[in-house]
């Protein structure tokens, strides 16, 4: 697929971005053992992540505004335009050596979501999208799965760190849903998750609590490959209500109204 030329500058910057942590996770690996633990490590890995796809899209494009999980939001001198990065989705399972992580880069117009990619380097899978323009891992176009019975589709969540947060609610999700599919995952990664919806690997996808840069880029990409995307609210936009349902489109209403108990 030819894209655009932001859509190029973002691809470059994740592979950039991604290179330089696949190097760092094979040293968390071996910090695993070590008494003082891969933490401080990773968090380095995390901002100098940050840093290098932060130097790369701003001065490619000085007037954008960012929005960044570890340096937090710059204004920029066109109002219209942001770019919105979790430079390293799924902190914790790179922090204990799992290869289940991405680099996540949205660009929003006014608002709108309208280039995303979701680089996962362990494995080297790239998914991208950009408005109107399809969704697409590496080479092959992207579909969202076409299950239409709910006890035939695994479902993916994300459960709050250290039983924080709403995790009676999502333990009462879990108990509605689970006797009515085939199974939920739990991998970590909410960038990946939502890409493995577009890529028909997960039939739904929701989370209560999720921050605007692990989701805004997979929100493009499963939209773009044929699902559909709401928040736990369905008078809100996901990132503006940090909560998400999405699905194929088969499944998405049934799967928004278990989780809205409505
Ligand atoms: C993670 C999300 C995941 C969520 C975790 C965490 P991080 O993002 O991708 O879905 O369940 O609590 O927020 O912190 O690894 O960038």
């Amino acid at each position: 697929m030819q894209g655009s030329a932001n859509l190029n500058l973002m691809i470059k910057t994740a592979r950039k971005a991604g290179r330089s942590l696949v190097k760092d996770f094979r040293e968390v690996e071996n910090l695993q053992v070590s008494s003082k633990g891969p933490g401080d490590f990773v968090s380095r890995a995390d901002r100098e992540a940050e840093r290098l796809i932060k130097t790369d899209l701003m001065e490619a494009r000085p007037t954008y505004g960012w929005l960044g999980e570890e340096t937090g939001a710059d204004e920029g001198s066109d109002p219209t335009r942001r770019w919105i990065v979790d430079p390293l989705d799924g902190t914790t399972n790179f922090l204990h050596g799992l290869p289940h992580w991405a680099v996540s880069i949205a660009l929003e117009h006014k608002g709108e979501i309208t280039a995303a990619v979701v680089f996962d380097a362990a494995k080297d899978e790239m998914f991208f999208a950009e408005k109107g323009a399809g969704a697409w891992l590496n080479e092959s176009r992207l579909r969202v799965s076409g299950r239409n019975k709910m006890i035939e589709g695994i479902f993916a969540t994300g459960v709050p760190f250290g039983g924080t947060g709403p995790l009676p609610a999502t333990l009462q999700d879990l108990a509605r849903l689970m006797p009515v599919c085939a199974g939920v995952r739990r991998w970590g990664a909410a960038a990946l998750d939502l890409a493995y919806v577009a890529a028909g690997r997960y039939d739904g996808y929701w989370e209560r609590h999720i921050k605007p840069w692990d989701i805004a880029a997979g929100i493009l990409i499963v939209r773009e490959a044929g699902g559909m995307v709401g928040a736990i609210d369905p008078a809100q936009d996901p990132v503006a209500d940090g909560s998400i349902i999405c699905a194929n489109d088969a499944l998405f209403a049934a799967l928004a109204k278990t989780i809205r108990n409505s």
